[in-house]
């Protein structure tokens, strides 16, 4: 009896670490799990018809393809609105056929906007348009997107 009692107290302590540390690892894991990151990129859709990211001349967006991404907007009217309030569009297109990006289609009001999105998973050149007929600018409202493996 005596001998059962003290194994037991001395096995407790141990035991009890093992489970906390268990227990602390699996919710480590899972909050990893939960939470996927997506990297944010800054963008503004400026009052002259123009994408800018601040210290960038030339504005490019660079992403890995399948990474998610979290587009932080700020859109500027310039002169002409859409009848929805949008005053700019952001849209991917794939460079080589213009053809549109799946779910790379957005309507940006006055302010901040976030959006995220996978990037393709084909690796490439494309290209964000306006689609917004928001000054005589317009057509010149792009920017390159590029797409590595
Ligand atoms: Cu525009």
């Amino acid at each position: 009896m005596s001998v059962k009692e003290s194994s037991f107290l001395e096995g407790g302590p141990n035991l009890q670490l093992l489970a906390a540390m268990t227990i602390l690892t699996v919710s480590c894991s899972w909050a990893q799990n939960k939470q996927p990151t997506a990297r944010a990129i800054e963008i503004l859709a400026d009052h002259d018809s123009r994408y800018k990211i601040e210290g960038q001349k030339q504005p490019i967006v660079t992403v890995r393809a399948g990474e998610r991404i979290t587009l932080r907007i700020t859109a500027k009217k310039a002169k002409n609105l859409n009848r929805d309030g949008s005053v700019h569009g952001f849209t991917l297109l794939r460079a080589k056929d213009r053809k549109p990006v799946p779910d790379w289609d957005f309507l940006l009001k006055p302010g901040i906007q976030e959006f995220t999105a996978a990037a393709p998973s084909e690796p490439g050149e494309y290209l964000v348009v306006c689609t917004v007929i928001c000054s005589q600018d317009h057509e010149g409202m792009s920017m390159r997107f590029v797409v590595l493996p």
